[in-house]
């Protein structure tokens, strides 16, 4: 029996990973329809495809996503945005009779100093980190969203909450990105310029969870098939480092011998997100790719297929 499994936002890293995974499964017939092909801003269209289609599976990998001082930047984007693209796409869902239907949360969302690691059932017992407090309630509402169909439709919807993630097809931008692929751009642009130093944003003293992109695809499809509660569910690495110290690895990786200064007029956002994932590892999910492993793999990916500054 072939499962058909709409992955929306398929250009994104996320998107590019499920795409990737659920390629390689003969039983799966995927549908990654472009922005040109279905605006998940246009309500119309997205119920006319998802009527049309009728997809077993989606999986909502579509989103308006930044680092942190993008989303300090656009909180309209942020929240406007993200609010209609998983509010079409889960009401037209509904209406088309979708079976299973996967939303991807963010670590971000979670209070900026609740205990850590950060349980399930943390979130909302404190107040949000600023710098993204937008992102953060348009994905609450989306949590609460799935929860509701479940609730008055009893649909067998989930939310997932996965950590930082990095890996191929992320954004490099400078200014726009997450920070894994901005000091990866950052260091190999000093490195190719031969400048002496790199500057980089806060302080580096805050912590943060990565996991890649391609554990997160498999976390998904694991999920989807395994998983079926109310409660969203945590997917980290377990694998924290500072910014510092992901910084000197990703130094390491690209080959850049000049300094690192730290500008502290950029915030460091929250001080610590590390996930409690005991929840899905007792499932029988694990991680395979290491940070130190997965940095190289990103930087080689980088290199073929970014646009080099
Ligand atoms: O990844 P990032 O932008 O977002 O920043 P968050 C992580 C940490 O890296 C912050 C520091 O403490 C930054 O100050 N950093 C240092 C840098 N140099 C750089 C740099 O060159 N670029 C970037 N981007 N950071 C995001 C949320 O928070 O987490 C998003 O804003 C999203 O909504 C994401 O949910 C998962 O981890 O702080």
């Amino acid at each position: 029996m072939v499962t058909k499994v709409l992955i929306a936002g398929k250009n994104g890293m996320v998107g590019s990973a499920l795409v990737r995974l659920y390629d390689s499964f003969s039983n799966f017939e995927v549908l990654s329809p472009a922005r040109g092909e279905l605006d998940l801003l246009d309500r119309n269209l997205v119920f006319e495809y998802l009527s049309k289609n009728k997809p077993d599976l989606v999986v909502d990998a579509a989103a308006r996503v930044g680092g942190i001082v993008d989303n300090n930047s656009y909180p309209v984007d942020f929240l406007s945005i993200n609010l209609q693209i998983q509010t079409n796409l889960m009401d037209a869902a509904a209406k088309a009779g979708v079976k299973n239907f996967v939303f991807l949360g963010s670590s971000c969302i979670y209070p900026k100093f609740a205990p850590q690691p950060l349980k399930e059932e943390y979130l909302l017992s404190g107040p949000l980190e600023e710098t993204n407090s937008a992102y953060a309630i348009a994905k609450i509402a989306g949590l609460r969203l799935i929860q509701a169909y479940r609730e008055q439709y009893g649909y067998s919807w989930i939310s997932t909450m996965p950590t930082n993630l990095y890996g191929p097809n992320d954004n490099f931008d400078f200014n726009s990105s997450h920070v894994i692929p901005g000091l990866i751009a950052k260091f190999h642009k000093a490195k190719i310029e031969k400048q002496n130093k790199v500057t980089l944003w806060g302080t580096g003293s805050a912590l943060r969870e990565f996991l890649h992109v391609d554990d997160l695809a498999r976390a998904i499809k694991f999920t989807s098939e395994k998983y079926n509660d109310h409660e969203f569910i945590n997917i980290g690495s377990g694998e924290e480092v500072s910014i510092k110290q992901l910084a000197e690895l990703v130094r390491q990786v690209v080959g850049f011998e000049g300094e690192i200064k730290w500008d502290s007029s950029y915030p460091d956002g929250t001080p610590q997100k590390l996930l409690d994932s005991s929840k899905i590892l007792k499932l029988g999910w694990k991680p395979e790719i290491a940070l130190k492993t997965g940095l190289v793999s990103t930087y080689a990916w980088y290199l073929e297929n970014a646009t080099v500054r």
